[in-house]
């Protein structure tokens, strides 16, 4: 080989070696959608389950695939919070979500009829509103002695890793919300909403009306808040483990996530952290499941 040619190689392998040397919390979120979707042929698990609770009332749950993800938002991000400190998360085991919020269809199906809760917006395609968490907890263990499956609430990573769903960007549709893609409260002097005028239906609608996210979930942002497993600490992030983090010890009550048909969309953005009290029974909080897969 001649000197040219082997100087030009040595270039090409120390270019190389560089690539690959590139850590993971300096990729882009491309390269993480990337990552992830290079993962799903790691496991033959089917990509969604349908649970049939009776009387062909079904609950759809799409399969989430382990990944990385940069959770929180950046200092530049329009009416962020402290409590969302940039930082990078990996989640190691696939698990399956569900697709919309838990139904008051499906509510019925899984609780004894004495122990039903009033729901403010009543309709069986609607999601449950006014649960305290301790009531969504009972529910959830209700569902895994009936189906013999395990169920969850999701922890707050796995709610934001599946909300962004690889985007990086303040909503998974993008840098702003439209009234046609979340129910939330879309104002027209809002930064955020793509509107020309109020727009918003001031109540819950129907689970699975605009589009799903990259990943197949639906309602994500809006329509109710949903209850995560994690107690809330502001500053959790700062200090919390980067694998599979799952909440402090103690904390300000639960956190809920993705805002709620009555919030402006800054309150729906994936990075947007709330919390409430154990004992809140609000119309504007539901909850979603998540079933281990493995
Ligand atoms: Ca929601």
């Amino acid at each position: 080989m001649s000197m040219e040619k082997t100087f030009i190689v040595s270039v090409i392998l120390l270019l190389s070696s560089i690539v690959l040397a590139v850590p993971t919390t300096l990729q882009d979120p491309n390269v993480l959608q990337q990552k992830k979707t290079s993962i799903i042929a790691d496991n033959n698990l089917p990509t969604q389950r349908v649970i049939n609770l009776g009387d062909d009332v079904n609950m759809v749950l799409v399969l989430i695939q382990p990944g990385e993800f940069d959770m929180g938002s950046p200092e530049s991000e329009p009416k962020r919070s402290d409590d969302e400190f940039l930082h990078h998360v990996k989640i190691t085991k696939p698990f399956y979500m569900g697709k919309f919020e838990v139904t008051q269809a499906q509510y019925k199906k899984i609780i004894e009829k004495k122990f039903f809760i009033g729901c403010e917006f009543k309709g069986n395609s609607r999601p449950v509103e006014n649960a305290d968490w301790h009531q969504v907890i009972y529910t959830i263990r209700a569902l895994t002695a009936k189906t013999g499956l395990h169920f969850r609430l999701p922890t707050e990573a796995e709610w934001e890793y599946a909300c962004r769903a690889g985007t990086a960007t303040p909503f998974y549709t993008g840098k702003s919300l439209g009234s046609e893609t979340a129910n939330f409260k879309c104002k027209k002097q809002d930064e955020y909403c793509e509107s020309s005028s109020d727009v918003y239906v001031d109540q819950t609608v129907p689970v699975g009306g605009y589009s799903e996210n990259a990943f197949g979930l639906c309602d994500m942002h809006g329509n109710v808040w949903e209850w995560c497993s994690d107690l809330y600490d502001k500053d959790y992030y700062k200090t919390a483990p980067m694998v599979d983090p799952k909440g402090p010890q103690i904390g300000d009550g639960r956190v809920i996530r993705g805002g709620a048909w009555n919030k402006h969309a800054d309150k729906c953005r994936s990075a947007s952290r709330n919390h409430r009290s154990e004992n809140a029974n609000k119309p504007n909080i539901g909850f979603r499941v998540v079933m281990d897969a493995e």
